[in-house]
């Protein structure tokens, strides 16, 4: 695989921590928002790429409201892998266990990564029962390096399947 790309799409819901993730990973990440005319709704995005065993890997984050599920769609095609983001300082909402579901279906693997885990209120353990038919990785956003290994990782797990 050397030489090769990896188009990996980053879930979650408002507030995971999509933006800080990429950003942790590559610091040259671009941040976009568009604001809908109905008022103050933004739609936001992000791309990062970070160059891993000589793999171009290129992370798109996804906006995090229900209703922009096209949005979501149209940026998850032709993903190689998918990352969800959870802050595990909150209850898991019916928001992220629904993108789980249906991310858990899509033919391509999947990491969730449990983030904020350097909150006091932080508890990784309760929600890694809630994707056990996942790998899990426990991380902290706002930290390259509790982010990055876990990039790392699952990036490997990806070579391994090639
Ligand atoms: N304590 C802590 N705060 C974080 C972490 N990751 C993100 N945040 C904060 O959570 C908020 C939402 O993060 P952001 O990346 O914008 O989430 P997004 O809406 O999913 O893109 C911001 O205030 C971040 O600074 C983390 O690992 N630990
Ligand atoms: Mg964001």
């Amino acid at each position: 695989m050397a030489g090769g790309k990896l188009k990996i799409v980053v879930f979650g819901a408002y507030n995971a921590g999509k933006s800080s993730f990429i950003q942790a990973v590559d610091p040259d990440a671009r941040h976009v928002e568009a604001h809908t005319n109905e008022g103050d709704t933004t739609v936001a995005l992000d791309y990062g790429r970070v160059e891993i065993h000589s793999l171009q890997v290129h992370l798109f984050g996804t906006p995090g409201q229900e209703r922009f599920e096209f949005v979501r769609e149209i940026i998850s095609r032709g993903m190689d892998a998918a990352i969800l983001l959870v802050d595990c300082s909150v209850a898991a909402d019916e928001f992220t266990m629904n993108l789980y579901d249906t991310l858990a279906k899509k033919n391509i693997p999947l990491a969730v990564m449990l983030n904020k885990c350097d909150l006091a209120g932080a508890c990784p353990g309760t929600l890694r029962a809630a994707f056990e038919n996942s790998q899990v990785y426990e991380i902290c956003a706002s930290e390259r390096a509790r982010a990055m290994p876990a990039l790392v990782a699952f990036v490997e797990t990806l070579v391994r399947d090639l």
